[in-house]
């Protein structure tokens, strides 16, 4: 008789629960609710097209890029996913300046807080290219039972608890770590369940793909041209030129390089010093996903879950992907910065 080895997401949630003795179910249950606010956003972003919720909403969130309507429905959507858990006293978003407290008792007496950018690469849902949705999780710092405060949410990035994507992609997947290695959940349609699909996902120590906007290349830093340079070179042992693959939207470049190996890069630029990713939901959860796959995640300089916030939407120059890849681009930057 055929046999289906299918493990849903919260199958997989309850049976790693085992791996945190202390767990109280706390964070098994916030991470299910991330499951059903992907599952909705996932049905409005497949029939985009068909709906009125293409196009600008007229507005322009707190980075003044105009606020897509998509996003604003996937930030309600988690915004309320995410009370209706109970496991979450506050929230910091892209699509909102001040940080979202809740001030119902049970919100009030969760132990965590969650930063998210709720559609990543919105720009590209009028075009039908992949999107994603990026979140962070961190135990409050802040007195339970009252509500979040700022400093709950400018935390360095090695105290995060969890953090994952949604990719909305030719399939939907939901990628996400505790800190225990990275599992990836295709959604399957047909029974509305994210099933594991990718367990222990690892990243190669050498990579040959290099994602860049290249259309930046004259405002980049000399280290980062070189290392452009460096990929594009005929290497006598064969292994270069890599190939380079941009797809412009975050999510989509970074999974494609988490599974055949390969380095992103958004470097600074004289009229985006900081670069243009934001550090707490877009670089320290991509980041953290990375390490736990093997890979490494840098500012350049210094290693992106080291760097503490100033705010929750600071901006930072973000290199992410195989060790290796990540290792030579830094050389390069040092050797550049020293002559
Ligand atoms: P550029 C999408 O707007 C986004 O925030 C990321 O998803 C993506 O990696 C980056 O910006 C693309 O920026 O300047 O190359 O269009």
């Amino acid at each position: 008789m055929k046999t289906y080895n299918i493990t849903t997401l919260n199958e997989f949630i309850i049976r790693r629960q085992a791996d945190f003795p202390y767990a109280k179910g706390e964070l098994s249950r916030l991470i299910s609710h991330i499951g059903i606010a992907a599952k909705i956003v996932n049905k409005k972003v497949k029939k985009a097209g068909l709906v009125d919720l293409l196009g600008e909403a007229g507005n322009v969130n707190v980075q003044g890029e105009d606020q897509q309507k998509m996003d604003i429905f996937a930030d309600e959507v988690f915004v309320s996913a995410l009370q209706a858990s109970g496991e979450v006293c506050g929230i910091a978003t892209e699509e909102n300046q001040e940080i979202i407290t809740f001030d119902d008792n049970l919100s009030k007496d969760a132990k965590y807080i969650f930063l998210m950018d709720p559609l990543d690469g919105s720009s590209n849902i009028d075009v039908n290219v992949s999107i994603g949705t990026i979140f962070s999780i961190f135990r409050r710092v802040s007195k339970v039972g009252h509500k979040a405060k700022n400093e709950d949410f400018v935390q360095v990035g090695t105290q995060m608890v969890a953090a994952g994507y949604v990719l909305y992609g030719s399939s939907t997947m939901l990628v996400y770590t505790t800190g225990k290695g990275v599992n990836g959940f295709t959604l399957d349609p047909t029974i509305g369940e994210f099933c594991l699909s990718h367990s222990d996902m690892r990243t190669t120590e050498y990579g040959s793909i290099y994602s860049i906007n290249e259309g930046n290349y004259a405002k980049f830093p000399e280290g980062v041209k070189k290392y452009i340079k460096y990929c594009q070179e005929i290497d006598p042992e064969g292994d270069r030129p890599y190939k380079s693959r941009y797809i412009g939207s975050l999510v989509a470049d970074f999974h494609r390089n988490l599974l055949k190996g390969g380095i992103f890069l958004y470097p600074p630029s004289p009229s985006a010093l900081e670069g243009k990713l934001r550090l707490t939901y877009e670089c320290n959860p991509i980041a953290f996903i990375a390490e736990q796959a093997g890979g490494k995640a840098s500012d350049g300089k210094n290693r992106i879950l080291d760097i503490k916030p100033d705010s929750p939407h600071q901006r930072v120059p973000f290199y992410v992907g195989s060790r290796s890849m990540v290792d030579k681009l830094e050389d390069m930057i040092s050797e550049s910065e020293e002559n």
